[in-house]
């Protein structure tokens, strides 16, 4: 068998894709699916936690699962530039993938809140970066306006084909639990992601009479095995200051830590609640100070460092624990949308600083044996 060539390749039986259509792929997709060792028992869960971290796609989050459908699309359809708004991961994916395909980028950025990582992608990947005196709603906004007038594609998540390359992350979940696990959470922004993950949950459980063959024989589970096969509960986490799915209605400053998701009029809202609603689920909050902590908690006791925002999930896990809403004896997938790496700076402020020693044997001894 061929090596893994990306989510197109693996998936194109339940993609809107034909045999002629140009792929640019960066292999993204195929995540691990990590099961957490030490922090259930730690945070008082008696249940099993799954972390999906799509920090490890090609560009560090799973922008990259949309992006190589829309930048594909876009380019079988004979554009030959993108734009998109984005709070710094949408804008290195989509640098990343015009790069691939040789075609312009255009992203616009809220003035000074975007993570480091990302910036240095968009940069160096070769975007023309618009930074705007604004925030990702203005940004939002304004690509609409502009892709309206000029030939530029949108690649924000109101392009239907960000949504079908995100759907299949649901997909590997179920290959690698065999089943949908009892609940998946994830952190919510413009809302795309959630709306994706139970689209592709859907999906794969809705097509349990097909033929065995509709995945082409890639597919490791027969259609059978996907009888009476359930649907997870969706539980989607904001954080505090940036929380519309908890206000009622779109925020107008909002303001988060987690600046991937300091978002205040999501696009995707009816279908985010739907997802919610139909799999008997809810939204929650965390504030800043328990975001920092559920990402500090993952890195340390996990050795696994994801970006800010992705901790949400785990907060609300964590909180959800806590308030007994979440039952003893489940599974829980937690996605992990981004890599820490991406955002440094919140990183370094909230750890301990390097101790600043002697390049002698003596003091570095000294040093050590404090912590022995
Ligand atoms: C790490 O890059 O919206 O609810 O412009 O980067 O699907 O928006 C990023 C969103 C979660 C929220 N985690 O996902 C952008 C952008 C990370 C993110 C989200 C984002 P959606």
């Amino acid at each position: 068998m061929a090596h893994y060539q990306g989510l197109i390749h693996r998936y194109r039986d339940r993609l809107p894709v034909s045999e002629n259509t140009p792929i640019v792929s960066l292999n993204e997709g195929n995540t691990p699916l990590i099961e957490l060792q030490r922090l259930p028992r730690q945070v008082g869960f008696d249940g099993r936690i799954l972390v999906k971290f799509e920090g490890l796609n090609p560009t560090g989050s799973f922008k990259d699962r949309g992006m190589t459908m829309a930048v594909t699309k876009a380019l079988e359809e004979g554009s030959r530039a993108i734009i998109c708004a984005s709070t710094g991961n949408t804008s290195a994916a989509a640098a990343a993938y015009a790069a691939r395909a040789g075609m312009t980028s255009f992203v616009l950025i809220p003035e000074g809140k975007i993570a480091l990582g990302k910036l240095a992608q968009a940069m160096m990947h070769g975007a023309v970066v618009i930074q705007i005196q604004g925030n990702f709603d203005d940004g939002m906004r304004l690509v609409q306006e502009i892709s309206a007038d000029m030939p530029v594609a949108l690649v924000n998540s109101v392009n239907p084909y960000r949504l079908q390359g995100q759907k299949t992350v649901a997909f590997e979940v179920l290959e690698a639990l065999g089943q949908a696990p009892d609940y998946h959470v994830l952190p919510v922004g413009n809302a795309g992601n959630i709306s994706a993950h139970w689209m592709g949950y859907c999906e794969a459980t809705g097509q349990q009479t097909a033929a065995c063959g509709y995945c082409n024989g890639h597919c490791p589970y027969h259609a059978e095995s996907l009888q009476g096969v359930k649907r997870p509960i969706m539980l989607g986490y904001q954080a505090a200051g940036s929380a519309p799915f908890l206000r009622g209605g779109p925020v107008s400053s909002p303001e988060t830590v987690a600046t991937a998701i300091r978002i205040g009029n999501p696009m995707s809202w009816s279908l985010a609640w739907a997802a919610v609603k139909e799999s008997a689920g809810w939204f929650e909050e965390c504030t800043d100070a328990e975001i920092l902590a559920a990402q500090a908690l993952l890195a340390r006791t996990e050795g696994i460092f994801c970006e800010p925002s992705s901790a949400t999930s785990l907060a609300g896990l964590i909180k959800d624990v806590a308030r007994g809403k979440i039952k003893a004896g489940s599974t829980v997938v937690a996605t992990l949308t981004g890599h820490g790496l991406k955002d440094p700076d919140t990183a370094i402020a909230q750890s301990q600083r390097p101790h600043i020693v002697a390049a002698e044997k003596g003091p570095i001894a000294e040093l050590i044996g404090k912590f022995l």
